[in-house]
């Protein structure tokens, strides 16, 4: 089944220069670029990007870090998109990821991991929309 799939290059991959590096493996890769834009999110929008992790003890760490420079939105299509961009990125833990995926070759840490990627459909759906209008998508 077609799907799609929520990602963000995260403000320290941005802030390195690894958005192009990062969106030609991306595409490379198989993945169909639906939309993209980039954003410098508040504080209080990662903390609501963030809510399901807000009783977790690296929330106010992870929404500083997520509200600290820009980050590239997109919305990502493909067969089976969900989990397969899930394995083409790699474990959160860059240490843990695979050889070859993006968070092993541009993450520094378990925070600092590069990129993000819905980890559900509904997810994927709510993530889209909380940054992207249905017209946004092409
Ligand atoms: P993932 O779905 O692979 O992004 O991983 P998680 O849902 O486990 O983690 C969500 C976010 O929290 C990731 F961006 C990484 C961050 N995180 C930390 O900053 N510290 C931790 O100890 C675990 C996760």
């Amino acid at each position: 089944m077609v799907e799609r799939t929520y990602t963000m290059i995260k403000p320290e991959c941005v802030e390195n220069k690894h958005i192009g590096e990062v969106i030609s493996r991306i595409e490379q890769g198989g993945f169909r670029i639906r939309a993209m834009k980039m954003v410098h999110l508040t504080k209080q929008e990662a903390q609501a990007f963030y809510a399901v992790h807000k009783e977790r003890p690296f929330y106010n760490d992870l929404t500083d870090f997520m509200s600290s420079g820009p980050i590239v939105a997109m919305v990502l299509e493909k067969e089976n998109c969900i989990k397969d961009y899930r394995d083409f990125i790699g474990s959160t833990n860059p240490a843990e990821a695979a050889e070859g995926t993006i968070r092993r070759d541009f993450g520094a840490d378990i925070q600092c991991n590069c990129v993000h990627a819905s980890d559900s459909p509904e997810n994927a759906e709510k993530e889209i929309h909380f940054f992207f209008a249905d017209r946004d998508l092409v």
